[in-house]
């Protein structure tokens, strides 16, 4: 990530990234050596000029304007509609679309509510590193024993929001299945959806020139 902030990121013309930076956020307050580094990164791309905004994800939903202000980057809420190189694209983390999933709906909405999310950040930060790895290997537990389609994304909620929208391309993260779909609806033109690939053993972005949108591995060079 360091290495793509500091190389290919500085020719972009703005950066979108789309929720779960971070494995884990617990609040702003919490930060730490690591989340500062990631921010100095960002701040100083935005020195050179290039936008970012910011949408949240399933993991980092607690990432506040404090941090992203020390990151340089623009809190935005999803979905986000944008023109892009002249085509109209939502942007939004993907965990939304998931709705054959009904027991993770349930808790999304459970902890997006203001009054959750106040409650939490109000606790010790000793009490949310735990109460967060609490949450995360019940998730761990609950995906490893659900059916591969349960944890995809829909496809009638894709096409509510192209519908909800007008937008004519959708790009997510969040199913860790990087992919350029094509979708119908109607007698409309084709729909485009692009799914982000993950930060694990590789990076992962999308670049959309006036050319198309294309999906790029970033292996990491030796320093
Ligand atoms: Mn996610």
């Amino acid at each position: 990530m360091l290495q793509f902030l500091s190389g290919p990121a500085r020719q972009a013309d703005g950066l979108w990234i789309l929720g779960d930076l971070f494995e884990a956020w617990i609040g702003d307050d919490a930060a730490g050596p690591f989340e500062q580094r990631i921010a100095d990164a960002l701040k100083d791309l935005r020195a050179l000029g290039v936008p970012i905004q910011f949408i949240c994800g399933n993991r980092d939903f607690l990432i506040q304007e404090h941090y992203c202000n020390q990151a340089g980057m623009q809190l935005v809420r999803e979905p986000l509609v944008i023109d892009l190189h002249g085509t109209k694209t939502v942007l939004l983390h993907g965990d939304v679309l998931c709705t054959d999933d009904i027991e993770y709906q349930r808790y999304r909405q459970r902890v997006s509510s203001p009054d959750w999310q106040q409650r939490m950040l109000n606790r010790p930060v000793w009490l949310r590193r735990l109460l967060a790895s609490l949450l995360r290997s019940i998730s761990r537990y609950r995906t490893r024993n659900k059916p591969e389609h349960i944890t995809d994304v829909s496809n009638s909620a894709v096409l509510a929001l192209f519908e909800q929208t007008g937008a004519q391309r959708m790009i997510h993260g969040h199913t860790h299945r990087p992919n350029i779909h094509c979708h119908r609806q109607g007698q409309q033109d084709s729909l485009e959806r692009i799914v982000l690939g993950d930060w694990h053993q590789s990076g992962s972005v999308l670049r959309v020139s006036q050319q198309g949108a294309e999906l790029i591995r970033l292996d990491r060079t030796p320093a």
